[in-house]
Formats: C-alpha cells, structure tokens, sequence
C-alpha cells in the first residue's frame, strides 16, 4: 500500500434522478476523512472537489450528458496527475457516472487493470437500453466498450476494461436487457444470492482474482447502495436486503490485504436522504477499511 494518498471530490448529481449526491464529498469529509487517513500514517492530501456545471439536456437519452462529460474530464485529469505523483487516488462521489473519469485515468497510467464494482446495480446500460437515460446507470458498460461511447471519450486511447477483469459484486437490481447485456460481456457477475451461498470471504476471493489476472492491479468501484438500506439509508436509488454493514467491511478488508488496490470510488452518498450522516460516516469507515484499517 502506498503512503501518499489524494482525496478528490466531484460534486456531480446529474447522473441520477433525485438531486443532492453532489454533496456527498462534504458529507464524507464531515466524518473525519482527512484527520483519520494522517492518524492511519498516510500523507493524505485532500485535493478539492471538482464542481459540475448547472443541468442541461440535450438528448433525453443520456441525460445532462454535456455537465457530465466536462466534470469527468476534469476528474479523468486530476486522477491522472495524482497517479503521476504516485499517490493512491480515493474519488468522492458524485453519483456513480464518475467512476467513468476515474477507472478511465487508472485505465490509462496503469495500462491494464481490473474493477471491483460493488453496487446493487449493473450500471450496465447503454444509452438505447437504459430505461432512465440517467447516465449513473451506464458508466461500467462505457468503460468496457459497450457504450455510450460518448461516456468515456476522455483518452486518446479510449481505454477500454477488458470484461475477463471485473467483477460486480452485491447486484439484485439488474434490469432484464443489462442482465442479457452483461452476460454477453462475459463480466463476472457476483449477486448478493452468490453472497448469501457462497459467503462474501469467498465472493471477494474470487472477485478478487478476476480483476488481478493479467493486470497491474484493482481500481474498487464502491457504490454504497450495495449495502442494505436500514443500514445506508443516504441513497437515491435503494434497493431492499442488500449487503450487511460487516459484510462491506469485510470485502473492504479482503482487498486491503490483497495489496492489490490501486485506486478506490465511494460514490451515490446523498446526505439530504440521509440520516445524521449515518451513510457518510459509514463510507469514511469504509475507505480507512480499503486503505488497510484493521480492527484489531
Ligand atoms: N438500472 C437503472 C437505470 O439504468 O436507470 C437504475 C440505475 C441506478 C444506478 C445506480 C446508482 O447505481
Ligand atoms: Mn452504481
Ligand atoms: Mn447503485
Ligand atoms: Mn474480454
């Protein structure tokens, strides 16, 4: 694990139906990131939030696309120059369509890297699937090549994840055509029924292994509506019987000990749908469990 650690919000809601995620950052900040991150013996740089600009649709389809795409521009940026100064980057969401900007930097400085995707969605969608047109539910599917190719124009390159390396863990709201259209991907997919048979130890062992096969090692891509809703009530978009609070820490912990991570998104924190910051303290928690936190 490195020592240097960058901390760089982006205040983005535009992916998402309900409003108010853009705060996110401010909220996890509010539960003592930066001063527990130097208590962990990190030098953690808080590097500010990246600011959205205002709503505007052009294409109903991929809504607000044109604020979204600038904002994970400068993201896709700043995640570069953090990894250039060898630091780990930890993105703030924002919903989850900036893990576009972000995955594409790791993508990009590291040549070929797995993702860990925990959420309860697929975020699978293309922008002629998607029942929405809210862009939160397509930015994996953008970042493996199956559109909206517009969604990850940030590189030269126009990285691309290889499927064979990631894996989305905790998902149970699938919709039927990003169900067929992930299968079709080959993207290992590890519902919270594989949670609940196989147990997370096992689960995250294997998700693991998919995103370390062949690559340079794992960008974590932590949506925290993964996690069950009487437990992260501050999401948009919940969905019922979702991971347990030990079960996340417990993935948090596999991965820390896996030395594999390169980079980490916890994103979709929405303090007004929150509860005295209950959401927010646990993705803090969560990120210090990432980065190597122990419990005893
Ligand atoms: N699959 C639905 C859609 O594409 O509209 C819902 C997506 C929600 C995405 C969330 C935050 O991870
Ligand atoms: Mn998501
Ligand atoms: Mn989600
Ligand atoms: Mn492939």
């Amino acid at each position: 694990m490195r020592e240097n650690i960058h901390v760089i919000g982006i205040q983005m809601d535009l992916g998402a139906s309900k409003r108010g995620v853009n705060m996110g950052p401010l909220a996890i900040r509010y539960a003592g990131l930066m001063d527990k991150l130097k208590e962990l013996g990190f030098e953690a740089l808080d590097k500010g939030d990246i600011l959205s600009d205002v709503a505007h649709t052009e294409n109903p389809k991929m809504k607000n696309f044109k604020p979204i795409f600038d904002a994970n521009t400068s993201l896709y940026h700043q995640v570069v120059a953090s990894l250039k100064e060898n630091a780990l980057p930890v993105i703030l969401g924002g919903d989850h369509c900036v893990a576009a900007g972000s995955i594409s930097a790791t993508a990009q400085h590291y040549g070929k890297v797995g993702v860990i995707w925990m959420d309860a969605h697929g975020d699978f969608n293309s922008d002629i699937s998607s029942p929405s047109g809210n862009m939160h539910g397509m930015p994996l599917s953008a970042l493996c090549g199956y559109g909206p190719d517009e969604m990850i124009a940030f590189t030269q390159e126009r990285t691309h994840i290889d499927t064979n390396n990631v894996a989305l863990v905790g998902g149970r709201d699938i919709d039927e055509d990003e169900r067929k259209r992930l299968a079709e991907a080959g993207v290992h997919v590890f519902s919270i029924h594989d949670v609940d048979r196989l147990g997370m130890a096992e689960v995250m062992k294997r998700a693991i292994a998919v995103a370390s096969e062949g690559t340079a090692g794992i960008h974590v891509s932590f949506d925290v509506d993964a996690i069950t809703p009487q437990e992260a009530p501050g999401v948009g978009t919940p969905v019922h019987s979702g991971l347990t609070v030990r079960e996340s820490f417990l993935a948090a912990e596999l991965v820390a000990e896996s030395g594999k991570l390169l980079a980490l998104d916890m994103v979709e924190v929405n303090p007004i749908l929150d509860e005295r910051n209950k959401t927010g303290i646990l993705a803090c928690e969560l990120i210090l469990a990432f980065l190597g936190k122990s419990v005893y």
